[in-house]
């Protein structure tokens, strides 16, 4: 039975990536005089690391110019990272990120059936709260019954501990719960965790082979409205199916 949904955020809930989190990245470099900066393509490619912090530190690594020890490379990531998140929450953000397509609608409808929402993400609580604060209200928090962020979760995508802890906290058996994604990594998270996974490919991965999940679309609402109804028809038809490997 359906008891739960679980969303993630970055991609997912939003197209914060391209517009968002790089955005930010460019401002931080700047903002500490370094002649770095992620463009679009550069930067789709770097989404194979999950995690801010860890993905600076990956970029580092082929850099002439980036510190020469692993210390100081771990200082100016951290700060980098601060700061980034400091941009995005604060300039970036500012504008106002909508979410995707059909996200508003999916997130109603569980409410109104008493579906529980949560949230399972490798981005920091701030970072969350602004974006959701934007998009759905100072009272966004209510809505969710967990909200599992980098800061309890530190072992980052495709480690399945986000989704577990999120599980956990909604006593929720995997297989009664659906997961949301929008990337590879994330896919690999959920299905490590055992849940089932929609995934609704974003920007970044719109040639991405998932072949792995529950069913794959381009928005919640392209090819089809992604509706509760759906989503509970699409797991009578996987449970089976899994059973049976
Ligand atoms: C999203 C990420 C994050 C964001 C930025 O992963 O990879 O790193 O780009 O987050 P997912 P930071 O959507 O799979 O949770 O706050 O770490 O910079």
């Amino acid at each position: 039975m359906l008891r739960c949904v679980i969303w993630d955020i970055d991609g997912t809930v939003a197209e914060t990536e391209r517009d968002g989190h790089r955005v930010a990245f460019n401002l931080a470099f700047a903002s500490l005089g370094l002649p770095w900066r992620w463009d679009i393509e550069h930067y789709g490619g770097l989404l194979g690391v999950t995690g801010g912090y860890e993905r600076l530190l990956f970029d580092m690594q082929a850099r002439p110019d980036a510190p020469p020890t692993a210390d100081e490379r771990e200082g100016l990531a951290r700060e980098l990272h601060r700061r980034k998140n400091r941009y995005y929450t604060g300039e970036v953000l500012a504008g106002g990120m909508p979410l995707r397509p059909g996200v508003r609608e999916l997130m109603d409808e569980c409410a109104e059936q008493g579906v529980k929402l949560g949230i399972a993400t490798t981005t920091g609580r701030a970072n969350v709260d602004a974006l959701l604060r934007g998009a759905l209200g100072a009272g966004w928090r209510a809505r969710f019954d967990a909200v599992v962020c980098a800061e309890e979760a530190p072992l980052k995508k495709p480690h399945p501990q986000v989704y577990r802890l999120a599980l956990q906290q909604l006593e929720c058996a995997p297989g009664d719960a659906v997961a949301v994604e929008d990337a590879p990594n994330g896919l690999a998270a959920a299905q490590a965790a055992g849940i089932p996974t929609l995934v609704t490919r974003s920007l970044y991965f719109r040639n991405g082979t998932f072949d792995a999940a529950l069913a794959v679309c381009d928005d919640l609402t392209w090819p089809q409205r992604v509706s509760l109804d759906l989503l509970r028809r699409w797991l009578q038809r996987w449970q089976p199916a899994m059973a049976s490997r």
